[in-house]
């Protein structure tokens, strides 16, 4: 039989860019202007580059407002389900391209702005980036926030709003240094405060019991100390403008700013003592934990905002339904993590003893309405309360939660479960080091569903951190693979791929992101392979300008642009990364004149302050970089760079023009990853361990396309469970024993030669990120890549079908399957 050949079809003609619409760039213009006069105070002549940005914000965000009413006012007429996505960190990044992309107004917008002898793209980088987050949890909220208002889900965020958010990251002779952020310096032109909006948040006191004339007992808490809670609004608008959600920020007040007999008497400071212990709940993103006074503070940020988001949602439904019994039918709460688990209580509290409602009733009401994400199987990152910690701040919700553990381990004792062992290990109170309060099983038994943030993590979650909690209730326990906003990922952050893949998918790939796929049919034309390539050359060209600006380092654009850009960890081994750079530079040094493929290696990511390790890992990147670098034997070929203060805006620059993306975490550590998606989808392969997402990407984009490497999870436990030999693990490698001398004898730090002791001592001796173990697979993987290379057309193959492949990763699909599988509300059609 002969094989049948389709022929490739030949690449579609690139389309002229069309002119926007006149009519629309006049209305635009004189908007600005008007923005500038009435609510800037300034004429054209006198506004500086800020005060243009401001006009353009405002000229935008009048154009959100009229949908946002209508959105609004529609959850109220038609009554849909409405969602609450509660969540202390949404990692939001800039708003004006957001925003402009999804009303289709940015080329408008830039000729209009141009008209007015100002460059849209300048004032872009003029908005500071909210940085109300840590992660990949945070982005995702942000994320979730954009397709939920895309689907037309009539959903809200609930957070704080931090008046500092992620600290500002500088390199000082390579050593990374905490400055604060402050977003909101110049004020935030893109939210509404509703200071009519506000609650009291109660802390401490002590629980009565009162008993009316009928015998009823009802617990009343007289809380000791109350802090109010103020709105902040910010529209979200979804894809093509048509329905808009609000994110709803709180910011802590003191419920009396001064003491004005204090004040009188000349004691200033004193006088206003209370509003500085109030307002510092929403002061700062995550302070350190690590003092009691830190850990306080956290538990009550955590309960500010969940109060205050609770009492919110309780009351609007009241409005719109007047019978707290219907809550569940029309209400989804999803909590993002256990940061706010203490919802469980707080929304009992609310039913059961603010509202009346029976224990049984309120109990059922909660379940229902309750939803909890896992992000994290790290047992450091599994968080739990001091019950004395508890009892004096919330000590009402501190016998709920005992009431609530009692019934149901009365129940599991009922249904024949009496051994203590595991009766212990399903508690929601751990009696092992001091009582504390596993806010995980809180919110795994306060909800109805459970969900992890990928396929291996998810059935990870089922056998380790939930294992006795997925017997009791075999259905509670789904999967929901993250996703990630095309609309931000690839649209506005690499326009010009967007261009080429809607001239040759079609423009479907703008509302579906399956159509995607419609590039396979080119992925081996040369046509398409110069297009992508260009491209991604002119994104590397702007990359190389930042890297130059921010690093002082000349990088070539032609060379392989490698990258690993996330927080810094040690699961998430950057470390693994740096050797192999040794090992490549030893090499190339070795044989000069072999055919090195060119390449610069990329580091961004940001260090938690008080981690040792992960700053010291910092420093030897930057310790490596400025040894590789000024190495003229190199000529060039391998550099290496350290971007300082990594965000969602350095992101936007750097993953357009990456061509490797580093996913290397030991395996079955990383819940899913979304940077893995976001350098994918824009063109990157993937070198990899079967970790996370990265195990459903190699699924979608092919093993030809993906390069994996390393213990697989199962392997990893297994090694940890019998330990291994760590002499023989660095012996069997012939490249290795002589990295980890280099480093630990001041190769790299001739200033402070012992300064890597302690981590290739960890290296040497405890290895529990398997570094060692998985070092020469790795470098082998990497050699697979250099090869790959310098086969351009096999290169390009596989990138395009990256892209192609990858529309599943959307977080539309990912919020379709919340819709259905947990919330169960309806969504807009594909
Ligand atoms: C991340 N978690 C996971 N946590 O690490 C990542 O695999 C996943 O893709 C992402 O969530 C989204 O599901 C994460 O970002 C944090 O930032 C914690 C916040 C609270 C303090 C400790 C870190």
């Amino acid at each position: 039989m002969s094989a049948v050949v389709t022929p490739t079809p030949s690449l579609p003609e690139r389309r002229k860019e069309v002119a926007p619409d006149s009519a629309e760039v006049a209305a635009l213009r004189e908007a600005i202007l008007r923005r500038l006069t009435y609510s800037v105070g300034k004429t054209p002549a006198s506004a500086s580059e800020h005060d243009w940005y401001l006009a353009v914000v405002y000229a935008t965000r009048d154009r959100i407002v009229e949908p946002w009413m209508a959105s609004t006012s529609a959850a109220y007429v038609h009554g849909p389900k409405r969602v609450y996505y509660l969540s202390l960190e949404f990692l939001i990044g800039r708003l004006l391209f957001d925003a402009l992309t999804n009303l289709g107004l940015t080329d408008a917008m830039r000729t209009a702005t141009r008209g007015l002898g100002v460059d849209l793209d300048r004032l872009r980088t003029l908005e500071p980036d909210a940085a109300l987050g840590n992660g990949g949890l945070g982005r995702l909220a942000a994320c979730f926030m954009e397709s939920m208002a895309t689907l037309a889900i009539a959903a809200h965020g609930y957070g704080i709003r931090y008046d500092h958010g992620l600290f500002r990251q500088s390199l000082k002779d390579g050593w990374q240094q905490e400055y604060p952020e402050d977003w909101l310096a110049l004020g935030n032109p893109w939210e509404f405060k509703r200071p009519e909006v506000s609650y009291e948040i109660g802390f401490g006191g002590a629980v009565e019991e009162q008993t009316s004339s009928d015998g009823v007992v009802r617990h009343v808490w007289k809380p000791g100390e109350y802090v109010n809670a103020i709105a902040y609004d910010t529209p979200i608008t979804g894809w093509r403008g048509q329905h808009v959600n609000t994110l709803r920020l709180w910011s802590a007040r003191a419920s009396e700013p001064l003491l004005l007999d204090a004040f009188n008497a000349g004691d200033y400071v004193g006088a206003q003592s209370g509003k500085v212990r109030a307002e510092a709940i929403s002061s700062v993103l995550y302070p350190s934990d690590e003092t009691p006074a830190g850990q306080e503070l956290r538990l009550r940020q955590e309960y500010f905002f969940v109060s205050s988001s609770l009492q919110d949602l309780v009351r609007r439904h009241i409005k719109q339904y007047q019978d707290l019994r219907s809550l569940s039918e029309h209400v989804a709460i999803q909590l993002n993590d256990t940061h706010p688990a203490i919802s469980v209580a707080e929304l009992m509290r609310l039913l059961f003893d603010v509202h009346g409602l029976s224990w049984e009733e309120a109990w059922r009401i909660t379940r229902a309405t309750v939803s909890y994400t896992n992000h994290t199987l790290l047992p450091e990152a599994l968080e739990s309360w001091a019950v004395p910690l508890l009892e004096r701040l919330l000590p009402r919700h501190m016998q709920i939660i005992y009431l609530i553990n009692a019934l149901h381990l009365d129940g599991l004792r009922k249904a024949g479960h009496t051994d203590p062992a595991f009766v212990s290990s399903v508690s929601v109170i751990d009696e092992h080091a001091g009582r504390r309060v596993r806010m995980g099983h809180l919110a795994f038994i306060g909800s109805h569903k459970v969900n992890g943030v990928s396929a291996l993590h998810t059935g990870l979650l089922k056998q380790t951190v939930f294992r006795d909690f997925d017997a009791l209730y075999p259905d509670r326990i789904v999967n929901e693979t993250n996703g990630i906003t095309f609309r931000r990922w690839l649209f506005e952050a690499n326009p010009g791929l967007t261009r080429l893949l809607a001239d040759v998918a079609g423009d479907a790939i703008y509302d579906d992101p399956a159509a995607l796929t419609r590039l396979e049919a080119y992925a081996g034309d040369p046509a398409l392979h110069d297009a992508l390539a260009e491209i991604k050359r002119q994104n590397k060209v702007a990359l190389a300008r930042i890297i130059l600006d921010r690093c002082r380092v000349k990088v070539d654009p032609d060379a392989l642009f490698d990258v690993q850009i996330k927080r810094v960890h040690e699961y998430k081994r950057q470390l693994l990364n740096i050797l192999e750079t040794i090992a490549l530079y030893d090499a190339m040094r070795a044989h000069p004149h072999a055919e090195w493929v060119p390449t610069v290696k990329i580091f961004a990511g940001k260090a938690a302050a008080s981690y040792h390790n992960a700053k010291l890992i910092i420093k030897l990147a930057n310790d490596v970089g400025r040894v590789v670098n000024s190495d003229p034997t190199l000529r060039g070929l391998l550099k290496v760079v350290y971007l300082p203060n990594y965000n969602v805006s350095l992101a936007e620059s750097i993953i357009p023009a990456a061509d490797l993306s580093e996913q290397i975490s030991t395996a079955g550590m990383e819940a899913s990853g979304t940077g893995n998606m976001k350098l994918a989808l824009n063109g990157a392969l993937t070198i990899g361990t079967l970790d996370g997402a990265n195990v459903e990407i190699r699924e979608k984009v092919g093993d030809d396309n993906i390069f994996i490497f390393g213990l697989t999870a199962e392997q990893v436990e297994e090694r940890r469970r019998h330990g291994i030999d760590m002499q023989q693990t660095i012996a069997a490698s012939a490249i290795l024993p002589e990295i980890l001398d280099a480093i630990g004898s001041g190769a790299f730090s001739p200033d402070d030669p012992s300064r890597y002791l302690g981590l290739v001592d960890i290296l040497r001796h405890h290895d529990h990120f398997m570094v060692c173990a998985d070092f020469d697979a790795y470098c082998a993987r990497q050699r697979d890549v250099a090869h790959r290379w310098k086969n351009r057309a096999a290169w390009w193959k596989s990138s395009a079908l990256n892209t192609a492949r990858m529309g599943w990763f959307s977080s539309d699909r990912a919020i379709r399957g919340y819709a259905e599988d947990i919330w169960q509300v309806p969504t807009t059609a594909a």
